[in-house]
């Protein structure tokens, strides 16, 4: 029987799993590892992103901090420049999982790719992905897939997931640094962290509020991460205002506002 000492951090890790138990995992913990993807849609995606990646007109930002060599680098929209992405069993199954999570049609959202070059050492930092989208824009219905295109152990910088945040409010974010194009929350105190290795073909699915990170990569490979985001069609954009927080101003104000208070009077 293993001890766990006090003050010790306490080893999580997730393992892969079918549809089914992802669904059920996504639902009580915000994020799940699934088997997706075959050999040979791995292989076309990542061949895909490599050609775009290529191309004169790519423009990479910088998730770490521009010091001269390339921490975390990241392009957007990748699969309009590769529409064989769209193609793959990958991309049907993401899809048709993400329609049985919401309970609704769904559309390709956003997608990019994050590169942590070999050695590079840098973590992106703890976020929910909410936070990067302005609050006026309702932020919930939507899935998100992290496919790395080759197996990801702990150390080359796989995900990292906080249980359960997805139900909690969006947090502060700031800058990662004056030179980055990413931003980042504080790790509350005595969270849980659950580390996500992956073997390719394997992905790991979270939803917008869902608190996480990815860890440096100390190995001697990149790491290469496909990302993609399918949302419900929303006609009109709703405030992402949580409950608790809405009633929370309105408790706030009643106690301001009490019946009596002069300024109420003096109208
Ligand atoms: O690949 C990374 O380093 C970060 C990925 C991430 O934060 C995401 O897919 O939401």
């Amino acid at each position: 029987m293993s001890s766990v000492m006090e003050g010790e951090k306490i080893p999580y890790v997730a393992r892969a799993v079918g549809f089914d138990k992802a669904l059920h995992d996504l639902v009580q913990d915000g994020f799940a590892v699934v088997d997706i993807a075959s050999a040979k849609d791995i292989d076309l995606i990542r061949q895909a992103v490599r050609r775009v990646l290529a191309r004169e007109d790519v423009v990479f930002r910088e998730l770490g901090e521009r010091t001269g060599t390339p921490q975390i680098q990241e392009v957007h929209h990748i699969a309009s420049r590769a529409p064989e992405i769209m193609e793959t069993d990958f991309f049907s199954r993401a899809k048709e999982f993400s329609q049985s999570f919401l309970k609704s049609a769904v559309h390709l959202k956003f997608d990019h790719v994050i590169l942590k070059p070999a050695m590079s050492n840098r973590e992106t930092g703890w976020h929910q992905d909410a936070a990067y989208t302005p609050r006026i824009w309702r932020f919930h219905r939507r899935v998100h897939w992290w496919l790395p295109l080759h197996d990801v152990p702990i150390e080359q910088g796989c995900m990292r997931y906080v249980p359960g945040t997805h139900h909690s409010s969006r947090m502060k974010h700031a800058a990662v640094g004056p030179t980055s194009d990413a931003i980042k929350t504080v790790l509350p105190e005595g969270s849980k962290v659950v580390d996500c290795p992956v073997k390719a073909g394997s992905a790991c699915v979270h939803l917008p509020k869902t608190l996480h990170c990815t860890g440096p990569n100390t190995t001697r490979f990149p790491r290469e991460a496909y990302i993609l985001q399918f949302a419900s069609p929303s006609l009109l954009p709703r405030p992402d205002f949580d409950v608790d927080r809405v009633a929370h101003w309105l408790r706030a104000v009643g106690t301001w506002v009490r019946p009596g208070d002069q300024w109420l009077q003096a109208g």
